[in-house]
Parts: C-alpha cells; sequence; structure tokens
C-alpha cells in the first residue's frame, strides 16, 4: 500500500496526477496537499483525503506525512517560466526553498520524494537537438537555475542520506483538464481552446520555434512508473529526459487545421517567452530512460491532437463539424 502527499496539488500537472494516482493505489491514502487560496473542489476533494501544504512551511509538510503515513512524496510546487521571471525571489523561495523543506521532512521521515525538472534546465550552449541525457546545463531562466539546483540537490540527498529521490525533465506539457499558468509552452494548450471555439489564435511564439511537448496521459504515467522503477536498474536518478514530440507553431496548426480546417492563426510575439524559448532545446533524447526503466510514450501529435479536440467539443459543448451538418440537414 501507497501513501502518497501530492504538493501542489491543485496545479496542471497535480490535479490530473492526484486523480490517476488515486485510482493506481486505491489501497492507500493519496493526499492532495493545497495553498490556501487553491483549495480542491469537486471530484478532487470528494475522491480522497486534503491537506493544507504549504511547501515553504517544513512543519505542515511533516505533520501532512505524520497524519497520513506517507512514503512518497510528490513535490509539485513551482512558478513556470515565464511567471518566474517576474517574480524570481518566490520562484527561487519555492523552487529551492520549498524542495529543501521537502528533502528535510523525507529524510528525517524515510520518504521518497518525487520532483520535476524540466527541458527550462538547459540553455543556450546545450546541444539543440537531441540533447544528451548529461550534457552542459547552463539556463539563463531562474526556472531553469532552480530546476539545476533540484536535480544536484535531489542527486546529493540520494547519495549522502539514501533518499530515494527520482525525477524526470518534463517537456511542455498539453492538456484539456486544468490550464497551465506563466510557462512558455502554454502556447500549445491555448491553440487547442481556441482552434476548437472557433477563434483566431494569437501565436506568441514565431515560426521554426521547435519544443518538446507530451500529452498530460504520458506525463502522468511517466511520473508513476519511474517511483516505481527497479532501482538496481537506475544509474541516473535527476533527473531523466523524455519525449514524446516535437513541433514549431506551424507544424501544430497545421496539424489542428486535419481537423478543423477553418482554424486561422496569426502572430503576435511575446518577447519574453521567445528568448526564453530560443534558449531551451529543440528535442530531447530518452535514450536513458528508455533503457533504465522502460519509459515509452504513447501519444503522438497526430493521437494527442485528434484527443485533446474530442475532449475539448465536449467540455464547452461544440458538436463536431459532421455532426452540426447532419444536425442542420432535414431528416427527410
Ligand atoms: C514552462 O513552459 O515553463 C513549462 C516547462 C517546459 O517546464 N511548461
Amino acid at each position: 500500500m501507497k501513501n502518497i502527499l501530492i504538493i501542489g496539488a491543485t496545479g496542471q500537472i497535480g490535479s490530473e496526477l492526484t486523480m490517476r494516482l488515486r485510482k493506481e493505489y486505491p489501497g492507500g491514502n493519496v493526499v492532495a496537499g493545497f495553498i490556501r487560496g487553491a483549495e480542491p473542489k469537486g471530484e478532487l476533494l470528494e475522491s480522497g483525503p486534503s491537506h493544507e501544504v504549504d511547501i515553504t512551511n517544513p512543519a505542515q509538510i511533516a505533520e501532512a506525512v505524520d497524519k497520513y503515513n506517507v512514503d512518497t512524496i510528490y513535490n509539485l510546487a513551482a512558478l513556470l517560466s515565464a511567471v518566474a521571471e517576474a517574480r524570481p525571489q518566490l520562484a527561487w523561495k519555492i523552487g529551492v526553498g520549498g524542495l529543501y523543506n521537502t528533502l528535510e521532512v523525507a529524510r528525517e521521515k524515510g520518504c521518497g520524494v518525487f520532483t520535476p525538472s524540466s527541458i527550462g534546465s538547459f540553455g543556450p550552449d546545450t546541444p539543440r537537438d537531441n540533447t544528451p541525457q548529461d550534457t552542459l546545463q547552463r539556463p539563463e531562466t531562474i526556472y531553469g537555475v532552480t530546476k539545476v539546483t533540484g536535480e544536484l540537490l535531489s542527486d546529493y540527498y540520494a547519495r549522502r542520506f539514501g533518499v530515494d529521490t527520482r525525477s524526470v525533465r518534463f517537456p511542455g506539457l498539453i492538456s484539456y483538464v486544468t490550464p497551465p499558468g506563466g510557462g512558455t509552452t502554454d502556447y500549445a494548450v491555448d491553440i487547442y481552446y481556441s482552434a476548437v471555439k472557433g477563434e483566431e489564435f494569437k501565436c506568441p511564439l514565431k515560426p521554426g520555434t521547435f519544443m518538446d511537448m507530451m500529452y498530460m496521459p504520458d506525463a502522468l504515467r511517466a511520473a508513476i512508473e519511474i517511483m516505481e522503477a527497479d532501482p538496481t536498474r537506475l544509474k541516473h536518478r535527476n533527473s531523466f529526459n523524455i519525449a514524446s514530440m516535437s513541433f514549431d507553431p506551424e507544424i501544430i496548426a497545421a496539424k489542428i487545421r486535419e481537423y478543423i480546417p477553418d482554424f486561422r492563426m496569426t502572430y503576435e510575439l511575446d518577447p519574453l517567452r521567445q528568448k526564453i524559448a530560443d534558449s531551451w532545446p529543440n528535442s530531447l533524447d530518452d535514450s536513458c530512460a528508455r533503457r533504465e526503466w522502460d519509459w515509452r510514450p504513447e501519444y503522438d501529435l497526430d493521437a494527442m491532437t485528434r484527443d485533446m479536440i474530442a475532449h475539448l467539443r465536449t467540455k464547452f459543448g461544440i458538436a463536431a463539424p459532421e455532426v452540426r451538418k447532419e444536425a442542420l440537414e432535414p431528416a427527410f
């Protein structure tokens, strides 16, 4: 039986990961850790325990771990890349101070810890294409600095104190459930919302800006599988490159047009996001994750696009064009 605490359970990844973990470990406690002002609601609230856990408050982390006999912590508290640039001190306090608090509680109470890193942990000096697992990491954003620090600190706690820390470097994550907030890769979510609603999409990044992206179901599976992986096979811990698709705005727009032919996209560049994206890799080499814990993505751009459009149409009560056409035609 696993007893799991998710710190940041009401965020983009947390809201879906908590539900998935509750299905995966039905006999255990899967505790939704939230901060005041971002309380869980609906199914997230009703399907299991929740506890106020502000990652900057170590006593609250320890209290939740004790109360629910937690053996594994998913630390999902972070400011995403663009918003972190506006609030670098807070980004450090949450990303590094919060991780330190989590690792200390884990050391004292014997918990495993998952803390996602990101493609943002790389910088402009990193090889851009097929970025290797072990390579130069000199990010220029505070987000990247916190992620590299997090990777190093987590490896240190594993080596020095035997804390079972594991992690993956997430690409941009795409989902129809909880929207992201303040990331550089957010456009790849927003574009589907505009397309399904029949609105023109103003893309904040220029054509040719390639980044790795991943559909949320694959990302959730990665977060669970890495924590379940056989430790004797792991040569790396913090953090594994994982990948499933890489595209630029023109490629995703063309894919959407295969299903929504009248979708329109124009460009309205966001200089901050463009600068950040330009400093990140185009695509990652995930062969270490494939070798050490059998990582395999299931969704490519086409499968993800079909699923996103279908779910967003349901979410907004928008009929698919074929259905709309039939509905408009006389029944005789
Ligand atoms: C962001 O854009 O900040 C995140 C990330 C790639 O880590 N989605």
